[in-house]
C-alpha cells in the first residue's frame, strides 16, 4: 500500500467523511477569488483581500510543504427541524468546530509525523487556505450552485480541514462533473437572494454574514428576510437534494446538537451581560457574533418571524 492509501485508510478510521491528497501550487480558479473580492461581495471581511495571495497560490503559506492532506468532517446533527426563531445553523450547534476539527486532524497529522513528516499543519478556518479550492483538486467533490463543495453519496454538512506537510505524496486527480444539472433550488430557496447566480453568492446579503460576520445592524429590507435566523443559516444546504438523499448523522460526539438556544424567547440576550454571556457561550460557535450581535440578531429574528417572511422568489 501506497502512503498516500494508508493516510486515507487511517483517515477513515478516525471517522472522517472523506480524504484526498493534492499539491500546493497556484489554484485555477485565483480569477474568481479576485472578481469576487473586486465585486465587493466580501463586505467587511477585510482578512479575505489581506489574504488573497495566499489563498491563490498555498505554496506561500507554508514554503516548504509539498503536498495538502484535506479531509471532510461530517458535522451534521440529523435531521432536526429547528422550528421557528431562534433559529441556529447545523455547523454551530454542537463545540466550536475551529478547535474541534483541528483537534480531530491532529492524530492524522501524528500519522504523518510517525512515517516521516517534519512538516505536518493542521488547518480548519483558521488559516488563508482556500478550502474548497484544494478540496476539489483534491477530487472530494464538486462546486455546487450554492458554492458549497458537495460531495456525491454523502453531501455537503461538512468541514473541510487540510494538513499541509512535507512528505511528497501521492496526488488525487479532481472530479470534473457538475452534478447540479438543471436544479436551481438553492437559487429559489435564499431568502436574501445572496446567490445572484449559480456559483455566485453575494456574502453581504447572506444570512451568514449578517447574523454573524458584519458587525452593524442588518439593513431593514434584509432583516425581513431572516427567517427565524440568528446564527447562520442553512436553507441553500437543506434544500439540497443531495443533503436530503444523503445526510447522515456524524457520529462525532463534539459536532451532536447542543443548542444552547432552543426555546429560547426573545428577551434572552437582554438582561445578560458580557459576563454572563461568556460564562454560557464562550466555549460555543456563539461567541463570534457576541453579546451585542446576538441581541440585534435575536430582535430582527422575532420582530420578522419566521413563517411571516416565507415568500416567493424575486429572480424568475
Ligand atoms: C468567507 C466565508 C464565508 C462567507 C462567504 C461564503 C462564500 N460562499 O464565499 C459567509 C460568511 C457568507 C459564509 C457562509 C457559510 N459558510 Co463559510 N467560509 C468562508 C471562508 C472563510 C472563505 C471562503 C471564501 O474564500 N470565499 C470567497 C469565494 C470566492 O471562494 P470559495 O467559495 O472558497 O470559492 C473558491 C473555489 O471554490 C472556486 N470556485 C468557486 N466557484 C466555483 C465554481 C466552479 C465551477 C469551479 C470549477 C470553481 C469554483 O474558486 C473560488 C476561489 O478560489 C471559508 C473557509 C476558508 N478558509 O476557505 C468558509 C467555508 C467556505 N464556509 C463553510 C460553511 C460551512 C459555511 C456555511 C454553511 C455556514 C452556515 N451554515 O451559515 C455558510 C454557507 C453559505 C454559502 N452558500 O457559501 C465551509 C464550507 C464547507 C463546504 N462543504 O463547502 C468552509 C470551507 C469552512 C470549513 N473549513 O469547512 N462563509
Ligand atoms: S446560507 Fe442562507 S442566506 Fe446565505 S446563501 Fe445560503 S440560503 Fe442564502
Ligand atoms: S440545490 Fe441543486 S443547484 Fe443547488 S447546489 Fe444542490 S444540486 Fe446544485
Amino acid at each position: 500500500m501506497t502512503l498516500a492509501a494508508a493516510v486515507k485508510r487511517r483517515a477513515d478510521e478516525l471517522g472522517f467523511l472523506a480524504c484526498g491528497i493534492t499539491d500546493p501550487s497556484p489554484i485555477p480558479d485565483g480569477e474568481r477569488l479576485d472578481q469576487w473580492l473586486a465585486s465587493g461581495y466580501a463586505g467587511v471581511m477585510r482578512y479575505l483581500h489581506r489574504q488573497a495571495r495566499k489563498r491563490k497560490d498555498p505554496r506561500l503559506i507554508i514554503p516548504e510543504a509539498k503536498s495538502v492532506v484535506v479531509a471532510l468532517d461530517n458535522y451534521y446533527d440529523g435531521d432536526s427541524d429547528p422550528g421557528p426563531a431562534p433559529r441556529v445553523a447545523r455547523y454551530a450547534r454542537g463545540d466550536d468546530y475551529h478547535r474541534v476539527t483541528r483537534d480531530r486532524l491532529e492524530p492524522l497529522a501524528d500519522f504523518l509525523r510517525r512515517n516521516g513528516a517534519k512538516i505536518a499543519h493542521t488547518f480548519a478556518d483558521s488559516g488563508p487556505v482556500p478550502e474548497r479550492a484544494l478540496a476539489l483538486r483534491a477530487g472530494l467533490g464538486w462546486i455546487g450552485k450554492n458554492t458549497m463543495l458537495i460531495r456525491p453519496g454523502a453531501g455537503s454538512f461538512f468541514f473541510i480541514g487540510t494538513i499541509f506537510t512535507d512528505l511528497p505524496l501521492d496526488h488525487d486527480s479532481s472530479i470534473t462533473t457538475d452534478h447540479c444539472g438543471s436544479c436551481t433550488r438553492c437559487l429559489d430557496a435564499c431568502p436574501t437572494d445572496a446567490l445572484v447566480e449559480p456559483h455566485l453568492l453575494d456574502a453581504t446579503r447572506c444570512i451568514s454574514y449578517l447574523t454573524i460576520e458584519q458587525k452593524g445592524p442588518i439593513p431593514t429590507p434584509l432583516a425581513e428576510r431572516l427567517d427565524g435566523w440568528v446564527f447562520g443559516c442553512d436553507i441553500c444546504n437543506e434544500v439540497c437534494p443531495w443533503n436530503q438523499r444523503f445526510a447522515e448523522a456524524s457520529s462525532a460526539e463534539e459536532f451532536r446538537s447542543r443548542d444552547a438556544l432552543a426555546g429560547a424567547g426573545p428577551e434572552l440576550f437582554e438582561q445578560m451581560d458580557e459576563e454572563e454571556f461568556t460564562r454560557r457561550f464562550g466555549d460555543t460557535p456563539l461567541e463570534r457574533a457576541g453579546l451585542q450581535g446576538m441581541r440585534r440578531n435575536f430582535r430582527a429574528a422575532f420582530a420578522h418571524g419566521r413563517t411571516a417572511t416565507r415568500r416567493e422568489p424575486e429572480r424568475r
